[in-house]
This record gives structure tokens, sequence and C-alpha cells, in this order.
């Protein structure tokens, strides 16, 4: 720094810098967990373009003891050359310049710059210090930044052999910027698992050098996206041994982009289709999922037309039809992306609908007249689906007609709250008739309803929706809920927006409650989304000795109290079994009264996560349920008061 003077292009690096230091959240959307996390995404993002060039096959992230992390890559090294209009080394325009990502030029044909996409000095920027090592043409450079701003110019520190090369990035997430500098091993380990499988052939490491915590995984396969797809339906019955495979090109105008479909069909009854743009997860759709839907019913529609298994007085297969049982990855790379929509997930750009579509248009035809085996399979599952929809129409029908009628239609064991706020109401579902009794005299009857269920729910995974809506339990349920499910769920209509599961501290509790989260899942998934759906947490003990009474929650806090109080004289220790055990006035007190409840809301990180663990926990293999269990993963997270 000492021979540098003071320049204008300085002075613009420090006020760039201090606009990211300054707003965070502009740059890498949040400064929680998620932010933190993005760091890294950020940083093996550019090595992934580096990969795509086809100059890069190894990624390795480690998260060290000290938390600190270190991203590195074997590509071609970040150029260290001197950038004659910056007055500065190339390295450093990339670490100090924002969005200087693309101004090397001749790099090729890059993809990034997606969800945030707002290159390596946004990570410098928020870093307490950032070490970047770079191999290229036999030497090993250096430069060390704190707070983004370079600590000396590029130094050699040593030598290689001339063909090694590579960038390696180390750095500690700013305490001043960040709510906590804590890294979840797992939600990175998934991330890296999708970047490889998105990315054929590409080899990504991760490891946890964290005391207690070590442990690596590498993630590479060369079957990419079909890889993909097989991992999805691993636990399922497939209708096809092999997943179908799509590929489509487009260069010119401008406009350069590419994609690719793998898609295969399990007997089970959900639509599992993800869809990426440039690897960014686009979980509102886009036009490329419209270009695969549109493309996928007319093809099979075309198919079973023409074989005469649709007779001339059939009507069309539906979409719904045609993608029961459905996993599909539709991931397209394309130089210009436009994200819209709530969340910036969903890809706007049109052209890409009409490449997807043809992609898949012609090539699907084909594979149907050249595998009549598997296409029969599928066109008579498309037509089970159509006939048990048409069966679950007559049935919502009917449960629809009776509410027109009687707008008290509601059902005989919900006892309703007052209120009709949704936004304002809760709905207890309390397992057992008797836990229901306490829980309706308990209540605060203004805003807290009570349905109580009798015993086991119908496990919904393995129900075709026409039995499903036979059954009383689900049809209380619905009504009460009043927004409906799948397609004709209406989230406006929703009468509670805290939805309560309360069951037993037990096995059938437990179980119980998954059988609600995958009902709620498979059929009101916006209800998840949006955070309505709660689980209550009644006491495990009550701790009582003369005047002193304390409800307690687990078992570490038994001891905590325990140490608190002494042990003596001994005082009265009351395990609960169940919500039965305890009278109207404790359910209140301990479970539902707001001011002093615990009760956990049900997140679902990501779809993909979610599906896998309901088709582990409720379909119809055994093993992997008993592997799963074993494993003990957690479904919910978030401790909420
Ligand atoms: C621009 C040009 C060249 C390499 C890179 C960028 C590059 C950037 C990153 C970021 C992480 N890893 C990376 N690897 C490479 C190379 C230009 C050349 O050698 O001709």
């Amino acid at each position: 720094m000492e021979n540098q003077t003071y320049d204008a292009s300085q002075i613009q690096v420090l006020e760039g810098l201090e606009a990211v230091r300054k707003r965070p959240g502009m740059y890498i959307g949040s400064t929680d967990q998620r932010g933190l996390h993005h760091l890294i995404t950020e940083l093996v993002d550019n090595c992934i373009d580096e990969a795509m060039a086809g100059y890069c096959k190894n990624i390795s992230v480690v998260i060290h003891a000290d938390n600190t992390v270190t991203v590195e890559d074997d590509g071609r090294g970040i150029p260290v050359d001197y950038h004659e209009k910056a007055g500065k080394s190339a390295l450093e325009v990339a670490l100090t310049m924002l969005h200087a990502g693309g101004k090397f030029g001749g790099s090729g044909y890059k993809v990034s710059g997606g969800l945030h996409g707002v290159g390596v000095s946004v990570v410098n920027a928020l870093s307490e210090w950032f070490v970047a090592e770079i191999r290229r043409g036999g030497r090993i450079y250096r430069q060390t930044y704190k707070r983004g701003v370079p600590q000396s110019e590029v130094l050699v520190i040593g030598e290689c052999p001339e063909g090694v090369t590579g960038t390696k990035e180390t750095y500690l997430a700013d305490a001043e910027v960040f709510d906590a500098v804590e890294y979840n091993y797992e939600l990175i380990s998934n991330r890296m698992r999708e970047l490889a499988f998105l990315n054929r052939g590409v080899a990504i490491t991760v490891t946890d050098e964290r005391d207690g915590m070590e442990q690596s995984n590498t993630y590479c396969y060369e079957g990419g996206i079909i890889s993909f797809v097989e991992f999805l339906n691993k636990n399922k019955e497939v209708l096809h041994e092999k997943p179908m495979y799509f590929e489509g090109m487009k260069e010119g105008d401008g406009q350069n982009a590419s994609v690719e479909i793998a898609m295969q069909y399990n007997d089970g009854y959900s639509e599992n289709i993800f869809t990426f743009a440039n690897n960014i997860s686009t979980t509102e759709g886009g036009s490329h999922l419209v270009g695969f839907k549109s493309a996928l019913t007319r093809a099979i529609n075309d198919y079973a037309r023409k074989y005469g298994i649709l007779k001339p007085n059939d009507q069309n297969l539906t979409g719904e039809d045609v993608r029961e049982g459905l996993t599909a990855i539709v991931s397209v790379k394309l130089t210009e992306p436009q994200f819209e929509g709530q969340t910036k997930t969903k890809l706007g750009n049109a052209y890409i609908r009409t490449l997807v579509d043809s992609a898949v248009g012609a090539s699907l035809a084909s594979y149907l007249e050249e595998t009549p085996s598997v296409a029969r399979l599928i066109v008579d599952k498309c037509l089970t689906a159509s006939r048990a929809r048409d069966a679950a129409r007559k049935a919502r029908e009917l449960t629809r007609r009776k509410t027109a009628l009687d707008s008290t239609a509601l059902p005989g064991k919900l006892a309703d709250c007052q209120e009709k706020d949704p936004s304002k109401c809760e709905i207890f579902i309390v397992e057992g008739d008797s836990a229901g009794g306490s829980a309706k005299m308990g209540r605060d009857r203004r805003y807290q309803a009570i349905l109580p269920l009798r015993g086991k729910i119908l496990n919904v995974e393995r129900t075709r929706l026409d039995k499903m809506l036979a059954n009383l339990e689900i049809k209380a349920m619905i009504t009460a809920f009043g927004a409906g499910i799948d397609g004709d769920f209406d989230e406006s209509k929703l009468r509670y927006h805290k939805i309560i599961c309360m069951t037993d501290a037990d096995v059938d509790g437990s179980h119980i409650r998954t059988l609600l989260l995958t009902f709620f899942y498979r059929h009101m998934r916006p209800m998840i989304e949006k955070g309505y759906v709660y689980i209550a947490q009644p006491p495990l003990y009550k701790i009582s000795r003369g005047s002193f009474e304390r409800y307690v929650y687990s078992d570490e806090e038994l001891e905590a109290v325990l140490n608190e109080i002494g042990r003596e004289p001994k005082p009265s220790i009351q395990r609960y079994k169940g919500l039965g055990e305890m009278n109207d006035d404790q359910l209140w007190e301990t479970t539902m009264n707001p001011e002093t409840r615990l009760m956990l809301r049900v997140e679902l990180e990501d779809a993909m996560m979610a599906d896998a663990v309901f088709t582990v926990l409720m379909g119809d293999k055994v093993e992997p349920r008993k592997e799963f269990i074993e494993q003990n993963s957690k479904l919910v997270a978030n401790l909420d008061v």
C-alpha cells in the first residue's frame, strides 16, 4: 500500500466496500444464517463457472475448527497480472470492485449471475479477513484483506509445478455483520450435492473440521441430473428402470441457452418436479417449467390417442394426470437469466419455454414409440389417475354442495371459536376424545377451536384421493379448515392461521403427528409454507415440593430445575404420559395459553428433503424407514413461543 497513491479508483473501491458493509442485505439477501451460507455459495459458484468453462474438475469446501472457511478449486487461477485501466492486479480488481466478475474478458461461456450473483468482492467486504492464494504459471501468489481492504500488494510466496493451477480462498465472516457465525454442515452439504448433480462430472468435497463434528463427503456424478432423479426416486418403486433424458440448445441472437431434462415415473401419487436456472433452484417455476409441462401433456395425450388407449369420446388426460408419480429435473443454463416473482425464483425469459417444449416434445414422443412396454405402463397410470380424480371430484362436489346449502355444516366434533378473523384464530387438532374434552374445557373459546380426532388417521401417502376423501377424520379437517385441498386449496378461505397438532408425547402420538403432517404437506402445502402449522409441546414432568410447583418440558430442563431448587427434601416428580393425564386447567396453563406455552413451528427447509422424509416415513418400503428412524433426522426446526 505504501507506494500507491490514493487515487480516484481507490476511493471508488472504498465507497463500494462501504456500501456493501452498510447494506449487506442488498447484496446477500440477509445477515442471518441464510446470508452467512450465501458467502460459501458465492465463492463456489465462481468455481462452478470455471468448471463449466472446462478448466476445473475438483472443488473443495472446508469449515475449519475456528469457523473460518476455505473454498478451493483446480481451475486456471484468478489472473494476477497488472490491470492497466484499474492500476492494480486483476486479482485485486476481482476482490475489491463490485460486479468485477465479467470484466476479464475472454472467459468464454459464463452462465452465473444468478439470484444474487454478486461476486467475490462482496464476500471479501463482509469478511473480518480474507486470503486469496493463486497457483498460476509455476508460482504461488497471495494477497490478504481486512474487511475488504488489501493489506499489501499481491505477493509471490512460493513456487509450484508449471501445470498446477488453482484458486484458494479462506475467510472469516465478520461477526460485526452477521447475527452469528455458525455453519450448518447439512445445509452446505445438501447444496454441494445438488451442485454436483447439476454439473455432471465435477467433484465437490465438503469437510467439517469443527471439534466433535468431523466429517467429509465427496459428490461427483457422471450421470448428472439422471443421477439426481435416481437419487430422488431411491426409495420408491419405479415404473421404468432408467430415467428418460432429453436435451436442447440454442445459440445466436445474443441468447445462448442449453436445457437438460431427466424424468422417471414411480408408483406413488405425488408430483416432484424441480427446476433450475443457472444452478439456482427456481421454486416459483417459470418459462422452463411451463414448456416442460405442456410438452409432457401433449406427448402423452397424442400417444394415447394414436394407439386408441384414449377413445374418441374420452376427455384428454389433464396435466395433473400425467404428472402423478413423476419425478423430474429441468435444468437450464442461459446467459442472461431474468428472475421474477416474489422471491425472485421464477424464470422469466420467454424464449426458454419454446426451447424446453421442443427439447421434450419430439424426443418424448420417440421414446414412447420406441419403448412401447414403458409407454403402456405410463399411459395406464395416467388413466388410473384420471379416473381417481374424477371420483374425487364427485366426492368433493358432494361435500361442497352440502356446505353451500348449510353454511354451518362444520364437523360435529368441532368446538369452534367465536372470533372470525383467521389471523387471530387457532385450531388444536387433539389426539383422543378424552384429551379433546379437557382441551374444550380449558381453552379460550374466543379464539381457540378444538377438533378431537379418534385414534389414528389415514396414511395419505398410501391412499388415493377418492378413498382419502371418504375418511371421516380427513373430511372433518378439510371442512374445519375451510380452504379445500390440492389444486383447489385457497389460502384466503383458511379459517385459522394457527393449526396446532396436539398429540401425546409417546410413540403413538408421534406417529399421529407424522400422519397429520404428511396430509398437510401433500394436500395443503401452502399452509406449511406459510408457517401456519405448529406442534404443541405438552410438559413431560411436574415437579412439586411444598408450595413450589413447576412444569418442565425436557429431561435437560428437569436436571436444571433440580439443580436450582436442590434435591433435598426430595421433590415429587410426576411424569405425564399423555395429554389425558392433565385436567383442563393444567392443559391450558402448560400447553394452550399463549402467554406460557411453548410451540414448535413446522418448517420444511426445502421441498426435496420433505418429500424424501415423507416417502421414507410413510411409504411402502420398510428398510429405508428403519434406517431413517435410526439416524433420527429431524423434521421440525426452530423454536417458537
Ligand atoms: C477469469 C479469467 C480466468 C480465470 C478466472 C476468471 C477464474 C476465476 C475464479 C474464481 C474462483 N475460481 C476461479 N478460477 C478462475 C482465466 C484466464 C486465463 O487463464 O486465460
